[in-house]
């Protein structure tokens, strides 16, 4: 982007005008930005808004950027992305402030959930299918864990490849246009350390997507500097081995420096060409930015930063460079900068200001509301006491609603003999029911698409059933769901060409083809985020962690973003994500175990199924397919080679979510589990019946949601006592079951004796069969607890 200030034919004028316009407008936008930073800041130190991080130092780099960010485009970044939203106009200032104050009316990316700078754009309607993604901006949800964005961009962009590849493009046209689309991921220069990103690396490496990363390079990560951060001080340099050459794979490496504004474009027209095209990864390494205000607002840099540190950023501060280049180059005036700089702060004050009234007049309507009740046909000296105890309340220049559930509740406290303290208590019951839903909602999807509103179809049997293994029922089963649904792709560790550890897929790859069943590298945190990001474009994956035990290694994405997603986004974009595991029972301290409490505990916002059986498992799968929730679902180990009898239905029958099967009627006790367990359940019923007590076993078949109907303590009415039995440890998901049945389903009233769990040992399981034995609860366990509890 040269600039030569000769003669100008009038073609040549008239792109110019154009050219300088536009760089113009993209200055405009970085100061705007700016002004939103600075005025943010102040926000968060005088009180009105609870915290601050801002995009401050890298706005030059990402007006350039937003040039080349297409529609179809997605972008899975990080909280410095406030310029690059603005330049999309994705965001604006008064959104940005709603978000600031955390209004959850108003907010449009997270209503009010997320911390500011946190994006979103909406990927499904209020329906819960998806929106055309082809014609709009993407900005996938963002979370604060660093590098976390990482693993969802790889996913986002191989979808690009995942559509590419594609027999039925056609069908998907309104998802992608034949795999164009680019994922931009930007990251902070420190969080590159993180395991993610090099998973992520490696992984975009080896698979070839669409991926541009960018490594926004301040130098610092809060105060600790790069060289404590990456080796040779540089990402750039650290990756050179990753480096595409002809003849391999790898990524395409640039560098360029943050405050060149020219260079800046330049660098990354070619760049996201590039990646576009060919489905070679690259990354930027955007070099020698700043952070004018500090990390965040919770600390100072000065701390920190030295005094030549601090001299160099404002020196090298990119909007000032930037500034320096329009004046060099002639593109405008140093009274037309003027005039622009005013006209910018006069803006985003104006949008400050309206965002805070959008925020605040509700609240303080609540007020007038609330303490007119308060008041109403009070006088003399309870007129007084009201009004002294108000008086904080309607002073307040920037109440809370926590402040009126405060103030209101308290003054009943004090006069419970107020005469309206009835109409108070009602005023703030109804107040409280109309707001938690803003807090709350959105967990699970709510539309029509929730997994729990799927048409139950029950298993068709007859007598030319098939019985056969567990494992052959399910490769029966994806070969026709691979076969009927094109949305649906199957990947893990040694799931491609032996078709899974348990043959699961055995010779599927085979009859459907790489491109929809293929084997990964040992990467199960890039498993969880290639799968996050195909579903979060419309595609239907079924993911494999190898062994249970090892979902440890995703569970931060699954975790922190898939069940965070729908929440997170406040409803506007949504992870199907099937994620495919086996566990519970095998051998030793790695292969063998339940951490079920774990699971459920931090998986909230995705459900958890665990089938006793596959027939189980596929009735489950189909459910799941045909809603819009991220499930996990975890398959018994010791169950492939079980006999077992198969629907003739079997691509179409359900298994509800959410309902217990009763599977062994009884009359003296009830037993509630689930999975694997079940079998030494069953074991110890049939020698507890030759001793005359009659057992009823209860398989929940998912934990998350747990028995939507009550059905085990209708159960516990006609048994009066009741155990719950698991593989975890003790306090795992026995206690959580406990808790669901004896407090939320009051299941404390019908209990004629103490109602009991067993669990494994606190250790891991130790190897082999004795192992086994003396770590899981096992059927002598099991019958001695339930003799006692008929003695009792
Ligand atoms: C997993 C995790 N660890 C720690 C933090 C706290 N934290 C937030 S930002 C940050 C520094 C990130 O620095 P860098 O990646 O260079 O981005 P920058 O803020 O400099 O743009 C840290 C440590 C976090 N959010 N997530
Ligand atoms: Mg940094």
């Amino acid at each position: 982007m040269e600039l030569h200030g000769d003669v100008l034919t009038n073609q040549e004028a008239l792109s110019f005008e154009a050219f300088r316009d536009s760089v113009l407008a993209d200055y405009r936008t970085a100061l705007i930005s700016r002004e939103v930073s600075l005025l943010g800041r102040r926000e968060v130190l005088t009180g009105k808004a609870k915290f601050g991080i801002f995009g401050d130092g890298k706005e030059i780099a990402q007006v350039a950027l937003a040039k080349f960010f297409q529609k179809g485009d997605f972008r899975s970044g990080y909280y410095r992305d406030q310029t690059f939203m603005f330049a999309l106009k994705e965001s604006n200032t008064v959104d940005y402030f709603s978000q600031l104050y955390a209004d959850v009316l108003n907010d449009p990316y997270s209503g009010g959930r997320n911390m500011n700078s946190h994006f979103a754009s909406p990927f499904v309607n209020e329906n819960g299918e998806w929106n055309d993604l082809v014609n709009r901006y993407n900005i996938s949800a963002d979370v604060a864990p660093t590098a976390g964005q990482m693993v969802r961009g790889l996913g986002l962009a191989f979808a690009s490849s995942c559509f590419r590849n594609s027999k039925h493009k056609k069908q998907l046209s309104h998802l992608s246009n034949n795999g164009n689309e680019v994922c931009f991921c930007t990251i902070g220069d420190a969080s590159t350390s993180e395991g993610q990103f090099w998973e992520a690396v490696n992984a975009a490496g080896v698979i070839q997507a669409p991926l541009a990363i960018l490594v926004y390079d301040d130098g610092y990560g809060i105060s600790v500097p790069i060289k404590l951060q990456t080796t040779k001080g540089s990402i750039s340099e650290a990756l050179s081995g990753f480096e595409k050459k002809e003849d391999t794979n790898g990524i395409k490496i640039f560098t360029v420096k943050g405050w060149d504004y020219a260079s800046l474009c330049e660098t990354f027209e070619e760049g996201i060409e590039f990646t576009r095209t060919t489905h070679t990864p690259v990354l930027f390494h955007v070099q020698e930015l700043t952070q004018p205000q500090g990390h965040s607002t919770s600390g100072s840099h000065e701390r920190y930063k030295s005094a030549e540190r601090l001299d160099w950023e404002r020196e090298w501060d990119c909007n000032k460079k930037m500034r320096e280049w329009l004046i060099v180059n002639e593109l405008t005036t140093e009274d037309a900068l003027q005039a622009l700089e005013s006209d910018v702060k006069k803006q985003v004050r104006l949008g400050k200001e309206e965002a805070w009234l959008k925020y605040i007049t509700p609240i303080k309507d609540k007020i007038k509301e609330g303490t007119a009740i308060a008041l109403e046909g009070i006088e003399g000296e309870t007129l007084n006491n009201v009004n002294q105890l108000l008086q904080e309340l309607v002073n307040n220049r920037e109440p809370l609603k926590r402040n009126i559930f405060r103030t209101l509740s308290t003054l009943v406290e004090q006069m419970p003999l107020h005469p309206n303290a009835k109409a108070i208590k009602t005023f703030l019951a109804n107040y409280l029911k109309e707001q938690q839903p803003f807090y709350s909602k959105h967990l699970y999807n709510q539309t029509q698409k929730s997994t729990l509103n799927v048409s139950i179809v029950d298993p068709i049997y007859d007598e030319s059933s098939k019985v056969i293994n567990g494992y052959e029922v399910l490769n029966f089963y994806f070969d026709q769901l691979v076969e009927t649904n094109p949305l649906v792709y199957a990947f893990g560790e040694d799931l491609g060409n032996i078709g899974d550890v348990n043959q699961g897929f055995a010779g599927l790859q085979a009859k459907h083809g790489v491109d929809r069943i293929f084997d990964t590298g040992i990467r199960e945190q890039t498993i969880m985020g290639q799968a996050h990001g195909m579903a979060m474009r419309g595609l239907r994956p079924i993911a494999e962690i190898q062994y249970l035990d090892y979902l440890l290694y995703g569970l931060q994405t699954l975790s922190d973003d898939v069940a965070t997603l729908h929440y997170r986004s406040n409803g506007i974009q949504s992870s199907p994500v099937i994620i495919r595991t086996r566990g519970h029972r095998l051998e030793g301290i790695f292969h063998s175990g339940s951490p079920m409490g774990m699971i459920i505990n931090s998986l909230r916002g995705m459900y958890v199924c665990v089938p006793r059986n596959m027939v189980q498992a596929v009735g489950m799968y189909n459910t799941l397919l045909k809603g819009n929730d991220p499930a996990l679902l975890i398959e018994c180990l010791n169950g492939y080679r079980l006999k077992e009898t198969m629907p003739n239905n079997i691509a179409e029958f359900t298994v509800a979510l959410g309902k217990p099967e009763v599977i062994k009627k009884g009359t003296d006790i009830t037993i509630v589990s689930y999975g694997s367990t079940l079998r030494i359940i069953q074991d110890a019923a049939e020698r507890l019946s030759a001793m005359g007590i009659d057992c009823e076993i209860i398989d929940v078949q998912t934990l998350l949601p747990f028995d939507i109907n009550h059905q085990i303590v209708a159960s516990l009415k006609k048994t009066n006592r009741i155990i719950f039995v698991d593989e975890d440890v003790p306090g795992g998901a026995s206690a959580y079951m406990y808790q669901q049945v004896i407090e939320n389903q009051g299941g404390y009233k019908w209990l004629d004796v103490a109602a009991r769990t067993i669990s494994s040992k606190d250790h891991r399981p130790a190897y082999a069969s004795d192992g086994d034995y003396f770590s899981k609860p096992n059927t002598e366990d099991i019958i001695s607890v339930v003799s006692e509890m008929m003695a009792e």
